[in-house]
């Protein structure tokens, strides 16, 4: 018994694996193990013998299975403390470095314009950027023999042969939004609709495709009045400062009367400061809208009036943040992008103070 008793726990200590384990339990107490094979002698023996062979083997049994046992475990936690050793990560090393990406300046002062008009009661409205030409022109009061629907220098898109409908068109305006707005709505309404717009025009200052705000005001007791201060206020919330302002009488198909705006600068070497100085700089048109305009909305013009404008926001991008080159916008120029760009964490709100 005691050498049954050495020669299998020294087999267990001995085994390196889990499979080694197995052929040591297998040799004691398999069904032909060595073990199982003295119990089974245990029949032939008379009681007495029986009374102290009987819980010997018994007791070999249990020692042997917890050795067993133990062994096992003792071989998966040196598994383990193996695997951790090997397999361990310093998380305090630093990321590799990659750098955040930067919001474009006209996204910025797309959420700027959209703050300040908010703070005033405009909402915000979209629209597709492949209009019909009713919604870009017709319902504009852009007749199709009218000269401006040329002097937009529209894209059209093309249709099949034999096909005579009149083809859509890139929007040259952000107008038909706020034709659809009123469609949708009704009146009063109040709303700013930017976004992109496009004409076949590419030069120092022009891009086919640039970025507008358009702004209307519909309900029964609306005037040029308004008008004036929406945008004065709007003028000098965006640029930050009092900025004063010259209406010029102008003519648009879509606005009755209409007015072109100039807002107070000084030209120093090549550079345009907005506030002060004594030149003017045009920076947007404006007007009251025209009734036929309003009706062709499903709005009743003989109970409603109201104003529009018009704002490139481009052009006041590169005025307010000193960018040289409409261009620069449309490059994807990484190094302009990162110069001009801005924190995804700078938010404009009024009470933050919009920008910088
Ligand atoms: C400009 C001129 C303007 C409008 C846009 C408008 C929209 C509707 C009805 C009437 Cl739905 N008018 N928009 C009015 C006047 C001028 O833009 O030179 N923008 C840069």
């Amino acid at each position: 018994m005691e050498d049954l008793k050495s020669k299998y726990l020294g087999l267990i200590a001995a085994a390196s694996d889990e499979a080694a384990i197995e052929d040591v339990r297998l040799a004691a107490l398999g069904k032909k193990g060595e073990i199982s094979l003295q119990m089974r002698e245990l029949g032939k023996m008379s009681p007495e013998e029986r009374m102290v062979a009987g819980p010997a083997l018994n007791a070999l049994k249990d020692e042997i299975n917890s050795a067993l046992a133990a062994k096992k475990t003792a071989l998966a936690d040196a598994a383990l403390d193996e695997r951790l050793r090997s397999e361990w990560l310093d998380v305090t090393l630093p990321t590799r470095p990659r750098r955040v990406g930067s919001i474009h300046p006209i996204s910025q002062v797309t959420e700027e314009v959209t703050a300040i008009f908010a703070d005033m009661g405009f909402a915000v409205s979209e629209g597709p950027q492949i209009e019909s030409d009713w919604y870009n022109f017709d319902a504009l009061n852009i007749p199709g023999h009218h000269p401006a629907r040329a002097e937009m220098d529209t894209f059209y898109t093309h249709r099949a042969e034999g096909d005579d409908r009149p083809p859509h068109v890139l929007r040259t305006h952000t107008s038909p939004v706020q034709i659809r707005a009123m469609e949708a709505q009704g009146a009063p309404i109040r709303t700013i609709s930017p976004g992109r717009v496009y004409r076949a025009d590419y030069d120092q200052t022009h891009t086919p495709m640039f970025n507008q705000v358009e702004g209307l005001a519909i309900d029964t007791d609306i005037s040029m009045a308004n008008l004036k201060w929406v945008l004065e206020e709007f003028l000098s919330a965006f640029f930050g400062t009092k900025v004063k302002t010259r209406f010029r009488a102008s003519h648009f198909p879509f606005t009755e009367p209409s007015a072109e705006v100039d807002i107070q600068c000084q030209w120093n070497n090549g550079s345009v400061t907005v506030g002060e100085g004594n030149d003017w700089l045009e920076v947007l048109g404006s007007g009251m809208v025209h009734p036929k305009v309003l009706a062709a909305a499903k709005i009743d013009p003989s109970i409603y009036q109201g104003f529009a404008f018009g704002i490139g926001i481009d052009r006041i991008a590169m005025l307010k943040y000193g960018i040289p080159d409409l261009r620069a916008f449309f490059d994807s120029d990484l190094r302009w992008l990162r110069h001009y760009g801005f924190s995804a964490l700078d938010v404009p709100t009024l009470h933050g103070g919009l920008s910088r």
